[in-house]
């Protein structure tokens, strides 16, 4: 039982008299709980729907409201900016409105930058530092550590449990994550196939893990459990034996990458907000583009590059089959990728694995099955995932109200429920894809698709 924890605060509402708070907050409290206290510290009925409340840090970035609200000292207070009626969606307005204009300013900056910067000479050469960056989306990433602590060994017991989805993901540390998943390229004979340098593998997967933002859910432990369930398929299904060691490689490194620097706010929002991301990718999978984009920046830098050692068309496969694993997990692509497979499902003579198309199409199919697959894991462990879920869910649809934007129904705190939210999900997109998949590769019903069904059981007695 984690203590209750103290968060402080300074109340802004908008009078020129600020006021100091301190609320309570421990993990183990509801979201609902959590808002209703920091509505209660700034004089405000949680139930009164025309307020807006924003959390910010000291140096000004927004922060969740929930459980999971970063703790702070009495030095550094966080602001509680509450607005009422609509002089507050109009000062929210107003600051979106200069938000948009600092944008905009950013933008002729950066944009002058790149004018004056040399002409890049088109053979990807790396840009030194002191040189104008490229847009600052994908400038270099965060620092790699200069010298790592040892790969940590794990018992065989953890081992072994790391191949199966009843593995707790949630009694990990970050770093200890980072390890496991550097076991897996040695668990599956990529260390040697490709001769990849551990150092360099340790130094990827810290730099993977910086490039990670602490949203609720779109964070390093989704990586990590997207990459851990695909594990689990290939060892569940022995599809580790039918693959090549590329497409493990690629598998994995898809996995590890997929949800790179995710800003919390998915791709209807970039489109919506016309962001920088909805500009720079023309509003077509903007996220997923991104996270490709920036599992490659890292890529590119020889102290990260695991793929140093491949020879150049391996290298070329690699980054076509990555790119096409990563974009394949835009959910608006699900219709498309479910028809394909399927046709390829029912083909005369069953799934062609010697067709080069079909055997990418079953590895995307693979990487969307580990990437919604919370469900699939023991209650006590997936559950968590959907409160984290919605949480992000919410503060997208409260940023959407107070922008004015068009929100999702199954975003909206007022309509959403978890239960009738998860047993729509499982039934209708959950079950459907992993009892295609099941078409093509074995075993999958008894450890993989049984729980599933447990789960819609679970969530239909709870709506
Ligand atoms: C999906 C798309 C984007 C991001 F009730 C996440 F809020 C997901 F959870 N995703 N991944 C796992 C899920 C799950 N969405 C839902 N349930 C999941 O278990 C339903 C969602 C409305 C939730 Cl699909
Ligand atoms: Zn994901």
């Amino acid at each position: 039982m984690a203590t209750p924890d103290l968060i402080y605060l300074t109340i802004d509402d908008g009078s020129s008299t600020k006021r100091e708070e301190t609320i309570r907050v421990s993990a183990e409290m509801q979201l609902e709980e959590v808002r209703s206290a920091f509505y209660a510290a700034a004089n405000l009925s949680s139930s009164s729907t025309n307020s807006v409340l924003k959390l910010y840090r000291k140096d000004g970035v927004l922060l969740p409201i929930g459980p999971n609200t970063p703790r702070n000292s009495k030095e550094d207070r966080y602001i509680l900016k509450s607005r009422t009626g609509n002089e507050g969606v109009d000062a929210l307005n107003a600051v979106s409105d200069l938000l948009g204009q600092i944008t905009a300013i950013k933008e002729k900056v950066d944009a002058m930058k790149r004018s004056i910067s040399e002409v890049p000479d088109g053979h990807g050469a790396k840009h030194n530092p002191d040189e104008l960056t490229p847009p600052n989306l994908l400038a270099r990433r965060r620092p790699t550590l200069p010298s790592l602590p040892p790969q940590r060994t794990f018992t065989r017991d953890v081992t072994e449990h790391l191949k199966h989805p009843t593995f707790d993901v949630w009694q990990w540390q970050d770093d200890e994550m980072v390890d496991l998943l550097a076991h897996m390229f040695t668990e599956l004979g990529l260390m040697t196939e490709f001769k990849l340098d551990e150092e360099t593998l340790r130094r990827f997967l810290q730099c993977v893990k910086g490039s990670y933002n602490t949203n609720p859910f779109h964070n390093f432990r989704h990586c990590f459990c997207v990459a851990q369930m695909m594990y689990g398929i290939l060892h569940v299904t022995n599809l580790h034996a039918q693959l090549q060691p590329l497409e493990k490689l690629v598998l994995l490194i898809s996995c590890i990458g997929h949800d790179l620097d995710h800003p919390g706010f998915n791709n209807a929002y970039q489109v919506n907000a016309s962001t920088e991301l909805g500009l720079i990718y023309n509003d077509i999978s903007p996220l997923e583009n991104h996270h490709a984009a920036v599992l490659f920046t890292i890529l590119k830098e020889s102290d990260t590059n695991i793929l140093r050692s491949l020879p150049a068309n391996d290298y070329r496969e690699a980054r076509k089959q990555i790119i096409a694993c990563v974009l394949a997990t835009d959910m608006a692509k699900h219709g498309e990728l479910m028809g394909r497979f399927k046709a390829g499902a029912e083909r005369e003579g069953g799934y062609d694995m010697t067709d080069p198309a079909a055997r990418s199409l079953l590895l995307q199919m693979v990487i969307k099955c580990a990437d919604i697959s919370n469900e699939v894991r023991p209650k006590h462990v997936s559950e968590p995932w959907v409160d984290n879920l919605l949480e992000e869910f919410f503060a997208q649809s409260d940023r959407e109200k107070a922008e004015g934007l068009p929100f999702a129904p199954f975003m909206d705190r007022q309509k959403v429920t978890k239960a009738s939210a998860q047993v729509g999900f499982i039934q209708f997109v959950l079950i459907p894809l992993f009892e295609l998949v099941a078409k093509v590769l074995p075993n999958m019903e008894e450890p993989i698709i049984q729980p599933i069904r447990s789960a819609l059981q679970y969530y239909k007695t709870l709506a």
